[in-house]
């Protein structure tokens, strides 16, 4: 690095005050060459060549006008493209690795297991002191599909086929995953849809995706199916879910992401016996692993224009 770009500085933009200083007190030490600094004291704003972030304000990058990239503090970009401001065709770095999709797989695999064995009934009968008993058929003749066959969605499959369920996906375009039957597009949605007795959704939040679980799509599952949706809050129609339930066309829904979060106090999910309500913890980024994931990644881009883990911003993942 030679002396004019010594200045370099990379800012850090999260809603949480705190959490800017505690990323940038993990992320200075492994990029000693920039410059670290919260997003509203950047110093100078020519100096800023890249900006890590978490649901940025909107406008919060017009000032920059010599950023190379933006490091998305997560693996869905959807926050980034939320601002109406965005600075087109800034390249946009997600945030994966080994411990994000570690994190997904043992979700999944918790509230698919929580499903399929019927515990939300254990549960309740429990607080009732209700011996209920019910046989339920094994993994082998329990059909789960996962929505997104991504890095996150792919993980999940494989494990779900691995625990032995009978393992359905689907995606945009075909994709082969050993012990999965794929599903690939609009065409090939219905007959997905309509094997389904679990359903994981692990879609990125695009144009296409949201309000994809609606009404429409609840019908189309076998009667009594349940939902696990932990893509983003948007994917859900909120009144359609609640009528579903109501109507026992689905049976439960476990939810990690929420159109607003935190959810409202007041919000019906908290006290809706068929809902169980996780605060977006399915995959939270490990903050050692994930700067120095965030690290490698500014360092790779900075050196070869380009990293593995770059977004498509025109198809919105
Ligand atoms: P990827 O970009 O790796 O994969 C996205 C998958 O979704 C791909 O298989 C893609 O299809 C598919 N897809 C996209 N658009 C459509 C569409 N219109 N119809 C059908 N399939 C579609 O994403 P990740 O797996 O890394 O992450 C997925 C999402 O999970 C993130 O965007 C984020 O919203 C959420 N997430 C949630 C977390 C949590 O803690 N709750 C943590 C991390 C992420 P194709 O393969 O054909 O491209
Ligand atoms: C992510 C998330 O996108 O945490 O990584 O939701």
């Amino acid at each position: 690095m030679n002396a004019a770009q010594a200045r370099a500085t990379i800012v850090v933009s999260i809603p949480d005050a705190a959490k800017i200083e505690w990323w940038i007190a993990q992320l200075a030490p492994l990029l000693p060459e920039w410059t670290l600094r919260p997003v509203d004291a950047p110093g100078d704003p020519k100096a800023v060549h890249y900006a890590v972030v978490w649901r940025p304000a909107d406008g919060t990058f017009t000032l920059f006008s010599n950023l190379k990239a933006i490091v998305s503090l997560g693996a869905g970009i959807d926050h980034v493209l939320a601002d109406r401001e965005l600075p087109p065709g800034v390249p946009i770095i997600r945030t994966v690795g080994t411990d994000l999709t570690q994190r997904m797989r043992e979700y999944v695999a918790l509230h698919v297991l929580r499903h399929h064995r019927g515990m939300p009934m254990i549960a309740a009968n429990q607080r009732q002191q209700r011996w209920a008993q019910q046989v339920v058929p094994p993994a082998t003749r329990r059909r789960v599909g996962v929505m997104g066959l991504g890095n996150l969605g792919g993980a999940a499959a494989r494990t779900l086929a691995a625990l032995g369920f009978e393992t359905l996906g689907w995606a945009r375009t075909q994709r082969a995953i050993e012990g999965v039957v794929t599903y690939a597009g609009e065409a090939e949605f219905a007959a997905f849809l309509q094997r389904c007795e679990i359903l994981v959704c692990l879609l990125p939040l695009t144009p296409a995706t949201e309000n994809l679980l609606d009404a429409a799509l609840f019908a189309r599952l076998p009667r009594g199916a349940s939902l696990i949706n932990a893509g983003r809050g948007p994917h859900l129609v909120e009144d359609d879910l609640l009528a579903a339930l109501a109507s026992g066309q689905l049976s439960h829904a476990t939810l990690d992401v929420f159109r607003q979060e935190p959810l409202p106090e007041a919000h019906p999910f908290w006290r809706h016996p068929q809902i169980t309500v996780t605060p977006h913890v399915a995959s939270l980024i490990d903050p050692e692993s994930g700067s120095r994931i965030v690290a490698a990644n500014i360092r790779e881009f900075e050196a070869h224009g380009e990293v593995a883990d770059l977004a498509d911003a025109a198809r919105g993942y």
